[in-house]
């Protein structure tokens, strides 16, 4: 696994064309250079190692056959996309993976052309290729148009949305449903089962082999027709139950996603076809890396480890997403009404802990961010308490549910938002950055977002403690300050912020995070001999509007300090109330710019737009002279 490896076959690839100059022989040994190069490199930056090392045959085989740019390739979420940026030219910036200036690790339009669609979010590629495949029809075109989706995206409502709609919109359109069996964790629900049946069922592989054998023993377009009437004919006796035929798609496989020369041959078939089909492959998450074959789950995506091993080094712990899995489960033993949700993230929410120790009051409903909130309002409706435990960037998903079924019904559910705020190195389509926005304008819903973890976890119990309603909180990626947790926790007044330090010339008022930015920046004020207040607003709504009226009323400036847009956010809902009641002290508000981040570190993103308690304070000195 050394980098001293010649990869003499790779090293020969800058483009699709070159790939295909290849000896078809030659690719399984490309394979393995790239699954090294992967290793290796991934070692540094981290990155998502186990869906990659899952979709390396498959990735060259779609380049082998398509052309891209012309024809569209469409990968769901796209993180499994970093061979297909290998094979595009942009292997010589692998080392800069998920870096400031480097590739993201997703794909994005900006980066090539052979990117046709950026992703992050799952259960998009169906919906958007099927969009081209109309176009290509409605423009004449003769490109084709495929959409590789893991077996996750097909637990997302949309994908079903897209292929309601795929017999009446085209004729001609790839589906390639690439089965490991995981999402992030272990898939759940009937439609995991139902590919596993189909992949399992003893019958079916056999008469599959057959087919294949057929196949191979003649050679050529009409046996393989033959072969796949034979097989599709003898499939709906055996499993008459193939929801893709039902759907208007014909459907292909299971056959094995790590055989180059079968990608190939069967897309060089499914290219020939006149009716929109899906091919059903099975591939192995981590393929080729004994520790992520172990582990796929923590495979899935990680930051560095050692290539020879695979041990990562301790993260900080706690993190605030351990923390609520160790809270919520506590207090869940107390209260049996407490029932928590995830969307596929139970590792990442920390609610991993809670299913070990609540299995009958948890919920992993896949990737399906929609049913969750609407099971959740029908949870709340029972006398229940729901935690529903989203990332920030995925509750965008949920939003009319909030405000159709939650808020408007107002119902009794908590409204848990992890990595709110700058996620870092993932970029612009997971930064939590529209929360604040998107739930202020609800009528009815509470929100928060702690200084530290002893206020998270008072939070918590607030909420856990709250019953009139919708009741919401936000916090971010990674641990917090490290402050030592108490015994009991105590309910917070709803609407009453804390005053932490006084000073009559700014008021600086630091939401969650950005209160020990806003320490640090008073800090540095104070050198200047400029005496600032600082304020843990601790509530997002309601505000606190006699502390930021007195305050108002008492500073010369005021600046709020929050880890969210500034356009829509906590500095927004101070400025609506200030020019409500007609105050007019200047307000400075510190947050994200109006335009998508882009990824990077955190020190690095919070550097460059003016983030940081040296950049804050500079900008209040100026503002104050
Ligand atoms: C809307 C949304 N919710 C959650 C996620 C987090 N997420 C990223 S990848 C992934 C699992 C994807 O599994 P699958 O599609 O089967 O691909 P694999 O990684 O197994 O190749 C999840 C849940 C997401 N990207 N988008």
């Amino acid at each position: 696994m050394s980098s001293e490896h010649p990869r003499g076959l790779l090293e020969s690839i800058d483009s699709p064309a070159d790939l295909k100059k290849l000896h078809e022989s030659a690719l399984p040994t490309l394979a393995q250079e790239i699954r090294e190069e992967l290793i290796e490199s991934l070692s540094e930056t981290g990155g998502h190692l186990g869906p990659n090392l899952g979709v390396v045959e498959l990735s060259i085989a779609l380049h082998r056959v398509f052309e891209t740019p012309t024809d569209k390739i469409l990968f769901d979420v796209s993180h499994q996309g970093y061979i297909h940026k290998m094979l595009t030219g942009r292997r010589s910036r692998l080392a800069t993976m998920r870096q400031h200036g480097g590739l993201n690790g997703f794909l994005l339009r900006t980066e090539s052309k052979h990117d046709c669609y950026g992703a992050g979010h799952a259960g998009t590629a169906l919906s958007a290729a099927l969009g081209m495949a109309a176009a290509r029809d409605m423009n004449g075109g003769q490109e084709h148009v495929v959409a590789v989706a893991g077996d996750a995206a097909f637990t997302c409502g949309i994908s079903y949305e897209a292929l309601n709609n795929v017999a009446e919109t085209t004729k001609r359109f790839i589906v390639i449903l690439n089965d490991n069996e995981w999402s992030i964790s272990k898939n759940t629900g009937a439609i995991a089962e139902h590919l596993n049946h189909i992949a399992t069922s003893p019958a079916y592989a056999h008469l599959h082999d057959q087919a294949a054998k057929f196949v191979e023993w003649i050679g050529g377009k009409t046996a393989r027709h033959l072969a796949h009437k034979i097989e599709a004919g003898v499939k709906q006796i055996l499993l008459p139950g193939v929801i893709f035929e039902d759907l208007g798609l014909r459907y292909f496989g299971p056959i094995d996603g790590h055989d180059i020369p079968l990608l190939i041959r069967t897309f060089e078939f499914l290219k020939t076809q006149n009716e929109p089909v899906i091919l059903h492959i099975l591939t192995k998450k981590g393929r080729g890396y004994a520790p992520a074959l172990a582990k796929p789950d923590k495979f899935h995506g990680l930051g560095k480890y050692q290539p020879e091993t695979g041990e990562t080094t301790a993260s900080v712990s706690p993190t605030y997403s351990e923390l609520f899995g160790k809270t919520l489960s506590d207090f869940a033993d107390h209260n049996r009404k407490i029932v928590a949700i995830t969307a596929a993230m139970p590792t990442g929410t920390g609610l991993s802990q809670f299913a070990a120790r609540h299995p009958d009051r948890f919920y992993d409903v896949g990737i399906a961010e929609e049913h969750a909130a609407l099971f959740a309002a029908g949870i709340a409706i029972c006398g229940m308490k729901p935690f529903l435990t989203i990332y920030s960037t995925f509750m965008q998903r949920a939003f009319d549910m909030i405000v159709h079924d939650i808020a408007l019904q107002n119902l009794n559910v908590a409204l848990c938002m992890d990595r709110a705020g700058l996620s870092g190195d993932d970029g612009p389509t997971h930064h939590g950055l529209f929360d604040i926005a998107y739930l202020r304008s609800i009528p009815g819903v509470i929100s928060m977002q702690p200084k530290d973890e002893v206020e998270f976890v008072d939070m918590l119990w607030t909420m856990a403690n709250h019953h009139e309603g919708p009741i919401a909180i936000r916090y971010p990626r990674g641990a917090g300050t490290g402050a030592i947790l108490k015994a009991t926790p105590k309910l917070l007044e709803i609407g009453k912020a804390e005053v932490l330090r006084h000073g009559t010339d700014v008021a600086l008022f630091g939401l969650g995070n950005f209160c020990e930015v806003a320490l640090e920046t008073a800090d540095l004020l104070k050198q200047q001999g400029i005496r600032a207040a600082v304020i843990n607003p601790r509530w997002i709504k309601p505000l606190d509007t006699g502390i930021l009226e007195f305050f108002a009323q008492g500073s010369k400036v005021l600046c709020t300090l929050e880890d969210h847009a500034v356009t829509g956010g906590f500095g927004s809902a101070v400025a609506e109330h200030l020019s409500d009641a007609g105050i007019t002290t200047p307000l400075i508000r510190i947050g994200w710019p109006d335009q998508f981040i882009e990824h990077g570190s955190v020190s690095i993103l919070r550097e460059k737009y003016g983030l940081t308690s040296q950049a804050i304070a500079d900008r209040i000195t100026k503002a104050f002279k």
